[in-house]
């Protein structure tokens, strides 16, 4: 009876919702919200248990972090600490991934990251590794796709502002860097009103191993003393080449918003980078002392390892004639993107409200009839109307970024006008808008800086909130919000709150990552030089005042977990190895007095955190993670004695010395 009626009660509904939409619908009015909703909720509902069909990866801007949701829920499944200290992952706490947070200017205890990418093969994502820069201290960073974590980060010499990074090409060759900032290449003492012609522009070809992934600097272009902004690699017919957009090309000093205003068109950089590896190869270029910071991390050795690297080679444009041209393009554009088919290049001209589209072919073509209109330090400027494929005028207020889909539709973002806007690349056609809540900066396809856009969803990620969630006091969440594009009209499904400022995103298919991530780290594949493979093996050894102890997790005890004759002024290293074989079952460690307060270890992993102890007496230690039933009972004791007391070294599991025959 009971399910009759609610059957009844559903078809009655169902009813309602078909008669009210209908109408409305048509209408395109207002009026049609609830319905819509509903509508919605079941585009983006994920029953409990179920997976999300992508991932997204979302910039934790001033964070320093990035962050894994899946789409179309919105739901946050992990932080990754990438240039940020972390304490939930102890990531740059850890004695372990201190080293991956050094730089020139040494340990930076955070960054602002911006633009994440997935690396590709032939023009499409692979779900290998996912990039992203920071821009204050200029560097690049590694992530795996296996182990989610951060595994390589490199640092970008005589760049200030890495901005326009960390973009990859088809086949993952390269990845590149620029600076926002201009400065003095090398950095010297000089007097800032001497910036015009004397500051220089570094740009940055990273070389990426294909096998491993492992990033090193090719080459640096010492580009003219403009700022610039943000970059895009050619794809398809236009592999090969990467593209850059500048402002400030006034090469003004002071008061920007003025004087980097002022002319008309700034300029789209086109770089030939395979000319350049045919130079280079030829011995183009010359190599120049710097300082950068180079972090790898040991996967076996579950360690970072800090190097500073001390040359790069670095090469001047007009060492290398027909590789570098500049496209004129309306006023300080921001966004630099290439549509799908590598043929369309679009500056989003954030004051000139307009879009600029340039054509490869044209550009080509320009060049072989020396279409140029003069010169800006050497480098040749491309006649306009030889480049330009069009203009979308006036498409809404403050163009900033533009992706695509797969059927030759572009879509823009509009900061000022709180808008996205669809149009179509060929015909120049503004095809659908639609208002976003509020400021839009970047959006996200997934596989959207591709040759094969994933063109279901679509992420706008808006930089101001206000009334949209609950309030949190004066500062509150950055929203992103999900349309379905897969219709001839964009529909609003989710607004989701995110982490720090999220500057770009990077989505994939789930199917492409999820089967392949790492489960457990094998012990028998563990290479620290203080992991222990089982119980018998965990001891505690004095070295003058240091104290390394050798100790072993598993459910639900510590082994040792009585330890005696560690003295006030000692520095005790507590190396510790979960001994768990199983997914999803890392212990945790705190110890009272310890300034590393916490830490996680994941199953078959070594990590060390220092102690000091100030005081004298017993202090416990105990396991932070809620592993098993009896988690309350894993926890030990650390007996503290004078300086200078002769108290011996002892370490016991139940009376019994680790590894020592019972009698
Ligand atoms: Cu437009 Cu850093 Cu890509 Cu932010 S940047 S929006
Ligand atoms: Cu181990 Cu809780």
């Amino acid at each position: 009876m009971k399910t009759i009626f609610k059957s009844i009660f559903l078809f009655v509904l169902s009813t309602i919702f078909v008669v009210s939409c209908a109408p409305s619908e048509k209408k395109g009015s207002k009026s049609n919200k609830g319905a819509l909703a509903g509508n919605a909720a079941e585009k983006v509902y994920v029953a409990p248990g179920e997976h999300d069909s992508h991932y997204a990866f979302l910039s934790g801007g001033f964070s320093g972090q990035l962050a894994v949701y899946g789409l179309p829920s919105g739901r946050l499944f992990k932080v990754i600490p990438v240039f940020s200290q972390d304490p939930e992952k102890a990531y740059g706490y850890s004695e372990e991934t201190k080293p991956m947070l050094m730089t020139s200017h040494g340990f930076v205890p955070w960054g602002d990251s911006h633009h994440p990418d997935i690396s590709q093969t032939k023009g499409s994502v692979d779900g290998r590794w996912i990039f992203i820069n920071e821009n204050n201290t200029p560097r690049i960073a590694r992530i795996s796709l296996e182990t989610f974590e951060t595994e390589e980060i490199i640092e970008i010499p005589n760049s200030a502002g890495n901005h326009p990074s960390s973009y990859v090409t088809e086949n993952s060759e390269y990845i590149v860097a620029g600076t926002r900032f201009s400065v003095p290449f090398p950095q010297r003492d000089m007097s800032i009103n001497d910036m015009k012609g004397n500051f220089k522009g570094a740009m940055t070809f990273i070389k990426i191993d294909p096998d491993h992934g492992h990033m090193d600097i090719a080459f640096q272009l010492r580009m003219p003393g403009f700022s610039y902004d943000l970059s895009h690699p050619g794809r398809g017919k236009s592999h090969g080449w990467f593209f850059f957009t500048t402002y400030n090309t006034e090469e003004a000093n002071s008061l920007m918003e003025v004087n980097a205003s002022q002319n008309d068109k700034d300029f789209i950089a086109a770089i030939n980078w395979k000319k350049i590896e045919e130079y280079v190869k030829n011995g183009a270029g010359k190599k120049m002392p710097a300082k950068y910071a180079h972090n790898v991390w040991d996967d076996n050795k579950h360690t970072a390892t800090h190097t500073m690297k001390k040359e790069v080679l670095v090469i001047d444009p007009k060492d290398v004639p027909g590789a570098i041209y500049f496209l004129p393009t309306a006023k300080s554009p921001h966004g630099c993107d290439v549509d799908p088919t590598g043929e369309y290049i679009i500056g989003n001209g954030k004051l000139a409200a307009q879009m600029t589209i340039h054509s490869f072919t044209k550009m080509i073509k320009a060049i072989e009839d020396k279409a140029f209109d003069g010169d800006a330090y050497g480098i040749p400027i491309l006649k306009f109307d030889a480049v330009n494929y069009g203009i979308l005028p006036n498409p809404g207020l403050g163009p900033l970024h533009t992706e695509f889909d797969t059927r030759g539709n572009a879509y823009t973002t509009f900061f000022i006008s709180s808008e996205v806007v669809k149009w179509n690349v060929k015909d120049l056609k503004v095809l659908d808008r639609h208002k976003v809540y509020y400021s839009v900066g970047h959006l996200m396809i997934p596989g959207g800086n591709s040759r094969t856009p994933d063109d279901k969803y679509l992420v706008a990620m808006n930089k101001i909130t206000k009334d949209r969630y609950l309030p949190t006091g004066p500062e509150v969440c950055q929203s992103a919000q999900l349309f379905d594009i897969s219709g001839e009209k964009m529909e609003l499904l989710l607004d989701f709150p995110t982490i720090g400022e999220p500057h770009y995103a990077a989505g994939i298919a789930a199917e492409m990552i999820k089967n392949k991530t790492k489960k457990i780290y094998k012990l028998t594949e563990n290479t620290h030089p203080y992991a222990v493979k089982n119980e018998a093996e965990t001891k505690v050894v004095r070295k003058g005042n240091e104290v390394h102890i050798s100790m072993s997790m598993i459910r639900s005890h510590f082994s040792p977990d009585n330890i005696e004759g560690v003295k006030v002024g000692d520095k005790v290293f507590f190396h510790v190895t979960n001994l768990e074989q199983d997914y999803d079952v890392p212990h945790g460690i705190s110890m009272i007095g310890a300034n590393t307060s916490e830490l996680l270890i994941m199953p078959g992993r070594t990590t060390t955190f220092t102690w000091e102890p100030k005081e004298v007496g017993v202090w416990p230690f105990y396991c932070t993670d809620f592993c098993s039933a009896l988690h309350q009972e894993m926890q030990g004791y650390i007996r503290v004695s004078p300086k200078g007391s002769n108290v011996p070294i002892s370490f016991t599991l139940d009376g019994d010395i680790p590894g020592e025959e019972e009698e």
